[in-house]
């Protein structure tokens, strides 16, 4: 077992039974010239955690955890984009358009790939999610019941989007959820401050935060790697 020191009280885990969960780090929502760029977002909160994410990544395969990488995508069709999420917000470029990286947010598509410096290793789970939450439409639990997962760390954008609903899926299907604060973001930073704040309060209603760096404290990588 390891401890964290965690908020609001210390998060215990084995590493065996606990998986992370990266979610939606991909080129369309992080990088400049991307998707989310292009809709007016400044994407440099989100670029600035792929160091974090990365150091992440490598306690997590150091510890021998499973690692599961999330992608918000649709079908080529179309067929699993409800037409609300289309449409919602009257977009100028909307899903199955033609972007600047490819066609927005659909498989396949240059912009939909997992950022290079976060590349899934071989064995981990690549999960193509329709909705903003992992759970929605995927097979993720049944992958973490079958590995007997019982706790998820979380890291990923956005913080208040696709990382909570996703916390609050996980919750519900009765996961012991830690939010890895710094390896998450959001385009708005007052939203990331708030969500951490409204997951956390009474007790935890929804899960735990920690920093990276009370991970690793926890948690020290294999003799001779370093972070
Ligand atoms: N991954 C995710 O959060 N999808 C979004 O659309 N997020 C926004 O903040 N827009």
């Amino acid at each position: 077992m390891s401890s964290v020191d965690a908020f609001p009280y210390p998060y215990d885990f084995d590493a065996r039974t606990t998986a992370l969960l990266v979610i939606d780090m991909q080129r369309d929502f992080v990088e400049e010239g991307g998707f989310g760029s292009a809709l007016g977002n400044d994407v440099r909160p989100l670029a600035a955690i792929v160091p974090t994410v990365a150091a992440l990544l490598r306690l997590a395969r150091g510890a021998g955890m499973m690692v599961a990488h999330t992608r918000e995508s649709h079908l080529p069709d179309l067929s699993d984009c409800p037409p609300a999420k289309r449409l919602r917000g009257n977009p100028i470029l909307g899903i199955g358009d033609a972007g600047p990286m490819g066609r927005i947010l659909v498989r396949g598509e240059p912009g939909n790939q997992i950022l290079a410096a976060l590349a899934p290793a071989p064995g981990e789970s690549v999960i193509d999610k329709p909705g903003k939450g992992a759970f929605y439409a995927t097979d993720l639990h049944a992958q973490l019941q079958a590995r007997g997962i019982t706790h998820l760390l979380f890291a990923g954008v956005t913080t208040e989007v696709c990382v909570q609903t996703s916390m609050r899926e996980a919750n519900d299907r009765g996961y012991e959820c830690l939010l890895v604060e710094d390896a998450c973001a959001s385009y708005f930073p007052a939203f990331h401050e708030a969500t951490l704040a409204m997951l956390t309060a009474q007790g935890g209603i929804v899960g735990w935060k920690a920093p990276l760096a009370s991970l690793q404290r926890a948690l020290p990588l294999p003799q001779g790697e370093t972070p």
